[in-house]
């Protein structure tokens, strides 16, 4: 499996599965696993072991709050982890963005806005189509289906 969706709580669920539904229109295979940095440390440790050895690519890691999920799997490998940070208290997401956008040299996370999940997958999508001449050419139509559409359909504002 290419890539791992991994996240802190079985409550992130709706904001990861919207990179679960553009990995499968895209056609990218993907794992899915609940797995908390706090809460289950020494798993999270022997699951990235494990991801490492069956060829992963890349890994997208979910988390709110004090979000330190991205950041401790970042510094357990080498795959590069996209962190999508998760509103879930009262601080509106800014505290899972600020923690995991403000990863300390040398082990960078990946950052995409809060509880954007769909970002997430794309960029992944895009890490992963470098290597991948056919998902290459699904990312391309996609995005030429998006143009024709806002083409066809320009937003009209009332000014
Ligand atoms: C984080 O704490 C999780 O990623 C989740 O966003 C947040 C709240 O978790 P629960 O208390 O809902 O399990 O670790």
């Amino acid at each position: 499996m290419k890539v791992a969706i991994i996240f802190g709580s079985p409550s992130d669920t709706p904001v990861m599965k919207k990179a679960a539904q553009v990995f499968r229109e895209l056609d990218v295979e993907y794992t899915a696993q609940v797995l908390s940095a706090h809460r289950t440390p020494e798993l999270l440790q022997e699951t990235v072991k494990k991801l490492e050895r069956c060829g992963t690519e890349v890994i997208l890691a979910g988390a709110g709050l004090a979000a330190h999920l991205p950041g401790l799997i970042a510094g357990l490998t080498l795959i590069p982890v996209i962190g999508v940070p998760i509103n879930a208290g009262s601080l509106g997401g800014m505290d899972a963005l600020l923690s995991m956008v403000q990863m300390p040299r040398p082990i960078p996370v990946a950052v995409v806005g809060v509880d954007n999940g769909a970002n997430a997958a794309y960029l992944a999508c895009q890490i992963l189509a470098l290597k991948d001449p056919l998902l290459q050419e699904r990312l391309v139509a996609f995005r030429a289906a998006i143009k024709a559409h806002c083409a066809r359909h320009p937003e009209k504002v009332e000014l």
